[in-house]
């Protein structure tokens, strides 16, 4: 691939509940996911995953946990999306909505998958039970998985 975008994307949680935010616009519209964004020049990847939390809900986190290494092809598309996640349970603030996103909490059973990213329903089990993983997974068009690998590790 030609290029890579190195994007972040962070997940809160309450013991019962984890919070998502309905894409309102651009990519992933109209699905449902966790806050973050491109990271931009002069940041840490962790930087960018805190001001994109606080951009799209909100939520200010100083305690914000790697969990996950997410690499995204397209077929036919040259762009590797190389998505760096993270979880927390200690933010201060209350989910507001943005222009980007609109902030709601999900029972840990009732999770939307058939409204989020397909690669969510693979890794999301992984996250809700605490362990550190890495995948990779190609798309066609931004509903079809035709090839993934999921591995649980160690450490990031
Ligand atoms: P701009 O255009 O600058 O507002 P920015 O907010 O920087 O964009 P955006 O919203 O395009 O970035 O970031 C995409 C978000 O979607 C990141 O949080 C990563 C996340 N994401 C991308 N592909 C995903 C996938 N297959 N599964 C998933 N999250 C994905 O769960
Ligand atoms: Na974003
Ligand atoms: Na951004």
């Amino acid at each position: 691939k030609m290029l890579k975008k190195v994007l972040t994307l962070v997940l809160v949680t309450e013991p019962r509940r984890v919070l998502l935010g309905l894409k309102k616009r651009g990519f992933g519209e109209g699905r449902w996911n966790g806050f973050g964004g491109k990271v931009e020049k002069g940041e840490t990847i962790v930087e960018a995953a805190k001001r994109e939390l606080e951009e799209e809900c909100g939520l200010v986190s100083d305690e914000l946990k790697r969990i996950g290494l997410l690499n995204f092809e397209f077929v036919e598309d040259p762009v590797l999306l190389e998505v760096h996640v993270f979880t927390t349970s200690l933010y201060k603030g209350i989910p507001t909505e943005s222009s980007e996103m609109k902030p709601e909490w999900f029972d840990l059973s009732n999770i939307p998958f058939h409204q989020m990213w397909p690669d969510d329903r693979y890794w999301f089990p992984l996250f809700l039970k605490g362990s550190k993983f890495t995948g990779y997974f190609l798309f066609q068009g931004h509903n079809d998985i035709i090839k993934h690998t999921l591995t649980e590790v160690d450490t990031l």
